[in-house]
């Protein structure tokens, strides 16, 4: 019993050293992909779904799913980092760079800090800037196949050098803000930033 529970423990922790050069403090490696939500997958139909980016005076573009798909599309590989404590490497996305979407709006340059806004309730802050060169995607395949629901389907905000809960899935939308706003997570106490390497899981961290 008690080799086992070591064995357990011994096999959790083995990495290669480039591997552990990739994984922040206090994360193990999952070869998973679970599955976190706050609540039920919503259901959007292509029909539907629209993404918007509106400005600080409440002027929105908008892209309906034809409009989005025909956006220059890229692939990308990510290290992806829940609070939860699980880290996966290597996980391969395609969809279009936020840097594609802001350049069609005319950016005051006071806007500095964004809402998402998801699907089915779920909202997240950041700033900016860590939305703007290719720092972050609109994934809408993942793995080479169409984005699961469970997963964020039809398409999601993927920010990997942020704590994954800044991810959001089911993304609708981004309000550009001038002032920080906390969002769902945020508000319930996780920190407004979420750097993984700083261990900034909780506000005050
Ligand atoms: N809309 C929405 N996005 C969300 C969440 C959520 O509950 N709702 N959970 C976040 C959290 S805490 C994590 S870790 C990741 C999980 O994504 P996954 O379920 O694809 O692993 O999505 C993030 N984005
Ligand atoms: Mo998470």
């Amino acid at each position: 019993m008690a080799g086992q529970v070591i064995s357990r423990g011994f096999f959790g922790k083995r990495r290669t050293p480039e591997q552990g050069q990739r994984v922040p403090p206090g994360q193990y490696i999952t070869p998973d992909f679970p599955v976190l939500s706050a609540g039920p997958t919503p259901r959007i139909s292509l029909g539907e779904w629209n993404f918007y980016i509106k400005d600080l005076n409440q002027k929105s573009v908008q892209w309906s799913w034809d409009d989005f798909i025909q956006l220059p599309a890229r692939s990308f590989k990510a290290d992806i980092h829940c609070v939860t404590k699980w880290t996966k490497l290597d996980t391969e996305w395609e969809g279009v760079s936020v840097d594609t979407l802001l350049s069609k709006v005319d950016l005051d340059p006071r806007a500095a800090f964004v809402t998402v806004f998801a699907y089915g309730d779920y909202t997240t802050n950041l700033p900016l800037a860590d939305l703007m060169n290719d720092q972050a995607f609109i994934a809408y395949r993942y793995g080479g196949q169409p984005l699961a629901p469970e997963h964020g389907g039809p398409a999601r905000l993927v920010v990997p050098h942020l704590y994954f809960w800044k991810s959001a899935k089911w993304v609708n939308g981004f309000q550009l803000m001038e002032h920080d706003i906390s969002g769902f997570w945020e508000s319930l106490g996780y920190h407004d930033y979420g750097n993984p390497w700083k261990e900034q899981r909780y506000q005050g961290d």
